[in-house]
């Protein structure tokens, strides 16, 4: 089983100086609120109340959205993107073009700008794997996305652009 990394650096900087947006999906909606609200408790803790929030319909429209919202604030660019969704398996190959499709999006946005683009996208086999990796036993990953959003914005605050 992969393990998570231990704690990650935050940025050191005034946290009010910090911008990051959640950009979600609303499928599996009860899931997805979870990923939502660990995100927005973790960066509390670092002194960051408000995120903003985008909402796409489904995991699919995460890339279009994360890439037309850093187009559209080149100049005042958030400091990181958060992508949060959560895509269930069904009987249906449909599964796998979507999270083929979502992981590759991102991974393009995030090449296409100097502004981090975080992973918070379950890919669950049920809605019970998904429940169990929001805080029901195998770690909390909208807590982890923002964590990795922290670490990388530390990181990227050091690289001109
Ligand atoms: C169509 C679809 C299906 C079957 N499953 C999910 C899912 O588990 N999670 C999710 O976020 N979205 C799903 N979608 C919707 C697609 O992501 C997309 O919104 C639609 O195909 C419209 O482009």
């Amino acid at each position: 089983m992969a393990q998570s990394p231990p704690e990650l650096e935050p940025f050191s900087g005034p946290p009010a100086a910090i911008r990051i947006v959640l950009v979600h999906a609303l499928w599996n909606p009860a899931v997805v609120r979870e990923l939502v609200s660990g995100c927005e408790r973790r960066l509390k803790e670092a002194g960051i109340p408000q995120p903003g929030k985008i909402a796409v319909p489904g995991a699919f429209e995460l890339p279009f959205a994360c890439k037309r919202y850093l187009e559209s604030t080149r100049e005042n660019a958030p400091d990181a993107l958060i992508a949060l969704g959560c895509v269930i398996r069904g009987g249906t190959p449909h599964f796998e073009y979507i999270c083929q499709a979502v992981t590759e999006g991102l991974l393009r946005v995030s090449l296409l700008f100097p502004v981090p683009v975080i992973f918070g996208v379950l890919t669950v086999d049920s809605l019970q794997q998904a429940m169990e990796r929001v805080g029901g036993g195998q770690g909390h990953k909208g807590e982890e996305a923002a964590a990795a959003a922290l670490h990388m914005v530390g990181l990227n605050r050091n690289w001109k652009s």
